[in-house]
């Protein structure tokens, strides 16, 4: 009975559907209970709040990473099942505290200062978030040293770094320049990701990882992490 509803989950989030009057990438399923009710369904049912995020969440936009690789899916179908793993992610958050699931770590993630760019980062965060990570999104636009102030108040494992700009990008390397002066930089891991940015690059600035994507975000924090 609980894989049946997991298994909905798992396709509603394939389909980027939230709540039942969302269409989805199928025909007829307009109507039909989507990820946010399922979900509720199955927190009434006494499913494990785990289960629901590894069996149900994570497996679906496991799925929708593939699709996405192969090019059966674009930015927009991504960001509508991320958008359902979000919304699904908040009523579950007050139940994994009070499950007392830890989580895998902490992360403060952020879009450079004179970037207003953040769909990416907030992919990033919803995936990360999806995948048991604790995040602190900074939001965009932040300046080099607001980053740092984060860092040594949260003192969070990992820091995520975003730019869309040629311009912005610079920052990247500044802020893992702060963070050496300010004493922390081996307290933090920097990953960093965005259109401009590549693997040479991170290893460049004297970053610790680059993210192609989000699922590569997922990826390389846990390795990282591990
Ligand atoms: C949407 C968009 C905008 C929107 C942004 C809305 C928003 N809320 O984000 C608006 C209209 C505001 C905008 C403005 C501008 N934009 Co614009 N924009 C884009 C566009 C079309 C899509 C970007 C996007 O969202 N992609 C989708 C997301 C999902 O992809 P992503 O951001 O790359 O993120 C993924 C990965 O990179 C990675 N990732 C991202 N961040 C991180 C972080 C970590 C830690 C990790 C591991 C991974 C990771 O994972 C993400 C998910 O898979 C791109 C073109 C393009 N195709 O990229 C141009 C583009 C980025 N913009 C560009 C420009 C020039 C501008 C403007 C200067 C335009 C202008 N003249 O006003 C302004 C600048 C504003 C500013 N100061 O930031 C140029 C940049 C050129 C360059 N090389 O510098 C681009 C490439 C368009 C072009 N070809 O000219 N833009």
């Amino acid at each position: 009975m609980s894989e049946d509803i997991l298994s909905l989950i798992k396709e509603n989030v394939v389909q980027g559907r939230i709540n039942q009057e969302d269409e989805g990438m199928e025909e007829g399923m307009e109507g039909k209970p989507a990820v946010t009710e399922l979900v509720q369904k199955a927190l009434d049912d006494g499913i494990d709040v785990q289960k629901i995020i590894n069996d149900g969440l994570t497996s679906g936009m496991d799925i929708v990473g593939q699709k996405f690789e192969k090019k059966e899916y674009y930015i927009p179908d991504m960001l509508a099942s991320a958008e359902a793993v979000g919304a699904a992610m908040e009523m579950l958050e007050p139940h994994l505290a009070k499950n007392g699931i830890e989580p895998k770590g902490k992360i403060i993630v952020a879009t450079v200062k004179g970037d207003l760019h953040d769909i990416g980062k907030n992919i990033v965060t919803i995936l990360l978030r999806g995948a048991g990570y604790l995040v602190k999104d900074l939001g965009n636009d932040i300046d080099d040293q607001t980053i740092v102030d984060a860092v040594k108040k949260e003192q969070p494992q990992f820091l995520g770094l975003s730019a869309l700009l040629t311009s912005t990008m610079t920052h990247m390397r500044a802020i893992v320049q702060s963070l050496k002066d300010a004493g922390i930089r081996d307290k933090v891991k920097v990953i960093v990701g965005g259109a401009p940015v590549s693997e040479q690059f991170a290893k460049d600035i004297g970053a610790d990882g680059f993210g192609a994507d989000g699922f590569q975000a997922v990826s390389v924090i846990d390795s990282l992490n591990s």
